[in-house]
């Protein structure tokens, strides 16, 4: 909380910046013959996948992320495609963030190459919001080589329609008490929070810009878009209070995975539950945190997805704990299944709750040793990848999960990095 801050300066500077067609950014610097040419990111045109990022010339033949491979094809022949290599992109994104972190501790990164940073008061420091911003984008330009556009607002939605509207390369600071302004005569679908499912739905009841949006009625927007319809309407008039969270400690940690298909073969389920779990405690570690609870989640074959907590008289942080928590849970919820409908187990996954900040202090000597161990295990693991230690439970699960750098490549990916 920066209570003392927003008392003094009751307005805010927010500053949003973006990097612009970011993958490709990166692999244009990896080989300069793409510059000024369509190029796409996300595979082969022969390939399955999707456009994970299309440079702006590709743009213009309606080419943009998420569409499928074949059809940028149709649309597109011409353009470059490239697999690409999400490793380099991991490396410029923490290089990009390092540079931000330099000028303010007020950041939360969206992502690999979007923050919102909060420079209220910092403009005195280092001259003006524009000169802050403009030093920003020279640097992540000449140390990065790719460029990055920047919104600053008195709001986090403003700012972020800003950088938006000012990109590529460009800079656009909307000052204070021009915010409804601003927004009014742009499409709906700029405005935060305005995907493409809430889109036909407005533009049904006749609301096309983002003014139409400031003059409905907040109850009326409740109707069509139920609570979050108070969020659009706030948004509407460039009104946002949320605050830029540096990403402090975590309060929870989890992991799930859905099953290739739908099993009942505990080995498996146990050895994946562990997997998990081991991964969840890892990270819990690296964050200096202890849990007060732990947590299973369990989706059936049908669907059905239930949640089951234990609560720990004491903080742990150790896999064993963990493990044998949710291993408690799941056994009763097998034994109450084995009984009744015999459904199989869709999706599983492991959660830590209640995160405490661990205070030093073990009790019992076995339970420091054990902790000892367990750091070891996590920095053999940082170096040589999780695979490079297992423990019996999880040992077999190579027969059920390919490997990608170290980690057994789970399927709900996105979840379980
Ligand atoms: N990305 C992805 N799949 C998507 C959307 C994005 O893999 N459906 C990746 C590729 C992008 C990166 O995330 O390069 C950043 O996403 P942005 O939405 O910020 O888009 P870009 O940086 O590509 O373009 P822009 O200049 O519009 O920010
Ligand atoms: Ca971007």
């Amino acid at each position: 909380m920066r209570t003392h801050v927003l008392m003094v300066h009751a307005m805010r500077t927010i500053f949003h910046i973006d990097l612009d067609a970011f993958f490709v950014a990166v692999e244009r610097t990896l080989d300069p013959s793409l510059n000024g040419i369509p190029v796409v990111v996300g595979g082969l045109p022969g390939g399955r996948g999707v456009v994970a990022c299309a440079s702006y010339e590709a743009r213009k033949y309606g080419l943009h992320a998420g569409i499928s491979l074949g059809q940028a094809y149709r649309l597109c022949p011409h353009a470059q495609y490239i697999p690409g290599c999400f490793d380099h992109y991991l490396e410029v994104s923490r290089r990009f963030l390092g540079i931000l972190g330099e000028y303010t501790p007020f950041m939360q990164s969206m992502g690999l190459d979007e923050a919102y940073l909060d420079m209220t008061g910092f403009e005195s420091l280092y001259g003006s919001a524009e000169g802050i911003a403009a030093v920003m984008k020279r640097r992540v330009r000449e140390e990065l080589r790719v460029t990055a556009s920047v919104g600053i607002a008195t709001s986090r939605v403003v700012a972020k329609v800003a950088s938006d509207a000012c990109k590529p390369d460009g800079l656009l600071r909307v000052p204070p008490g021009q915010e409804a302004a601003f927004l009014a005569p742009r499409p709906i679908r700029e405005l935060p929070g305005i995907g493409e499912k809430t889109e036909p739905v407005l533009k049904r009841h006749g609301l096309n810009i983002i003014g139409d949006l400031a003059r409905t009625p907040p109850t009326t927007l409740r109707r069509i878009l139920g609570a979050w319809g108070d969020v659009v309407w706030r948004s509407s008039q460039g009104l946002d209070d949320t605050e830029v969270a540096p990403a402090g400690d975590p309060k929870s940690i989890s992991r799930v995975t859905t099953f290739g298909e739908d099993t009942m073969d505990l080995p498996l389920i146990r050895g994946t539950l562990r997997y998990l779990g081991e991964r969840v405690c890892a990270e819990m570690r690296t964050h200096g945190m202890a849990a007060r609870a732990a947590v299973l989640h369990l989706r059936w074959d049908d669907f059905t997805t239930i949640t089951r907590h234990r609560t720990f008289p004491r903080p742990v942080r150790s896999d064993e704990a963990v493990y044998e928590a949710v291993e408690g849970l799941l056994s009763r919820e097998l034994a109450v299944e084995a009984r009744g409908r015999r459904r199989k187990v869709r999706l599983i996954g492991v959660g830590v709750g209640q995160l405490v900040r661990e205070i030093g202090q073990l009790t019992l000597l076995g339970e420091e040793r054990e902790d000892r161990l367990a750091k070891a295990v996590d920095a053999i693991r940082e170096k040589y990848g999780y695979v490079a230690v297992q423990k019996g439970l999880t040992h077999h699960l190579r027969e059920s999960f390919p490997e990608e750098r170290g980690k057994y490549l789970l399927r709900t990916s996105a979840l379980s990095r």
